[in-house]
């Protein structure tokens, strides 16, 4: 458990995970640059020491490139991560209000808010400009005053503007439009450089009117503590680097985008809501966090990964009660593709689960299922699956025209997709003719391993 991010850094430098580059970076392309090529070969997390152009600031970069890192983060062992996280992402501990806390070492109010003085950085070619990506907004819902804790994306617009990439399908953006209908701006604080615990709690899937802070609290095991903002009435992380504070402005909209997105390609401009800054607090020296998004695998695919794994999991447990494993899989942008292995006991079963899980509307295009002796993580496990226990014209089902959430650009109109699914698990009669090819004895083999 960590208190904040500083401290978590500390021990991702012991664990050689954490990577001072002191040479100097412009924050246009070049920091994004660094964390593509980290997520690229699998390396550690980036402090950026020196930025040009902004004195005194230090940017943090792919803190989450890899499964390795956000394992490191939940400080659960990698193998087990699905299995843990079903676990306590369930687990609630209430957040803690304090008095104050380091976030509060500097603040910046009326003329002295200038968003241009904070590190944002461009990352992706075609990106129309800088991008807050990795802050954690929390909103309260007009109607109840439930906390909403996410991360949305924001365009930097001004001294005292940004956009706020919160579409209606999320919790926020609906919150905005719920103000909206009220005639009222939306108060949203922005945390950003908060630690791990915070940062996968808010991605996960839990529904409108649950605080993500109370799930942030069961996967650190401690409160996670807040503190009032100063120019709204939210709470926000107490030992974040920096809060931005501020309020939407109702019925404005502004173009944002082109974006590279998770999909590996660009998302087109689209009109989305302004936030008016009122605030910006934060410590001494702070560190910007930013993270990247674009062709899998980026920080956005490994943060989002579990969250959706654990929605799928429990789907098809529903059918299956002996589910084994689900694995969103790389190539699949962590979201579009699922392959789920199964014990079978009806003969049937594995098209309920395709059916079920296409109908999520969570942005699934293409299901999977295998028996329970293939390793879905293993991608020459499971085409042998296809190739030897699989018909198309039998076991391949299609349903065209699914509403669905997804940025996939092969789609026919915006929130609609086809999906189709593959029951590549034997047949329950004749099982015999499908039995692998096994040499007896291997594991006795001790004079050659695998490391040679
Ligand atoms: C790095 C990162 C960037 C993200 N950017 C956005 C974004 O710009 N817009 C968006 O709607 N969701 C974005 N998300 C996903 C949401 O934060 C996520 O779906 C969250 O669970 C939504 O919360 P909700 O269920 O309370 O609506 C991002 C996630 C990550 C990890
Ligand atoms: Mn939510």
């Amino acid at each position: 458990m960590y208190e904040d991010l500083r401290s978590y850094l500390s021990f991702l430098e012991g664990q050689g995970q954490l990577l001072h580059v002191h040479q100097e970076v412009s924050p246009e392309f070049e920091i994004a640059a660094g964390i593509r090529k980290t997520s690229d070969i699998a390396g550690p997390a980036l402090l950026f020491e020196k930025v040009r152009g902004y004195a005194g600031w230090r940017v943090l970069g792919g803190l989450f490139a890899t499964r390795k890192l956000v394992a490191l983060g939940l400080g659960i062992p990698e193998d087990q991560l699905l299995e843990r996280y079903l676990t306590l992402e369930e687990r609630r501990i209430e957040p803690e209000l304090v008095q104050s806390g380091p976030v509060k070492e500097i603040r910046w109010t009326g003329n002295d808010i200038d968003l241009y003085r904070l590190p944002i950085v461009t990352h992706s070619e075609k990106d129309v400009g800088p991008y807050i990506t990795i802050g954690i907004q929390i909103g309260k819902d007009p109607n109840t005053g439930v906390r909403n804790v996410s991360v949305h994306r924001m365009l930097l617009m001004g001294k005292d503007r940004l956009s706020l990439w919160a579409p209606p399908d999320h919790h926020l953006g609906r919150m905005i439009l719920k103000a909206e209908d009220q005639g009222k701006g939306l108060e949203v604080a922005t945390a950003i450089g908060v630690e791990p615990a915070i940062i996968v709690g808010s991605q996960a899937k839990v529904p409108m009117g649950v605080d993500e802070f109370y799930v942030a609290g069961g996967l650190r095991g401690a409160p996670v503590k807040l503190t009032r903002c100063e120019t709204i009435d939210v709470e926000a992380p107490a030992f974040a680097e920096i809060i931005i504070e501020g309020v939407t402005v109702p019925n404005e909209r502004i173009a944002d985008g082109p974006y590279g997105e998770y999909p590996g390609t660009y998302s087109e401009s689209k009109q989305a809501p302004v936030l008016k800054v009122t605030a910006i607090t934060m410590r001494r020296d702070p560190i910007y966090q930013t993270a990247l998004t674009g062709m899998p695998v980026t920080e956005n695919h490994t943060l989002i990964e579990y969250a959706n794994s654990a929605v799928i999991y429990r789907e098809v447990k529903k059918i299956v009660p002996e589910v084994k494993a689900v694995y969103m899989t790389p190539g699949g942008t962590f979201r579009h593709h699922v392959v789920v292995s199964i014990k079978k006991r009806s003969q049937e079963e594995a098209r309920n689960v395709i059916l079920a899980l296409l109908s999520l509307g969570l942005g699934l295009k293409q299901v999977i299922v295998v028996d329970d002796d293939i390793d879905v993580h293993n991608p020459v496990e499971v085409e042998w699956a296809l190739s030897t226990r699989m018909q198309p014209d039998r076991d391949v089902i299609i349903i065209p025209r699914l509403a669905c959430s997804t940025l996939d650009p092969s789609v026919p109109a915006p929130r609609v997709s086809a999906g189709w699914g593959i029951d590549a698990t034997i047949p329950l009669a004749g099982r015999e003719k499908f039995a692998k090819v096994i040499v007896p004895g291997v594991d006795r083999v001790n004079y050659i391993s695998s490391k040679n």
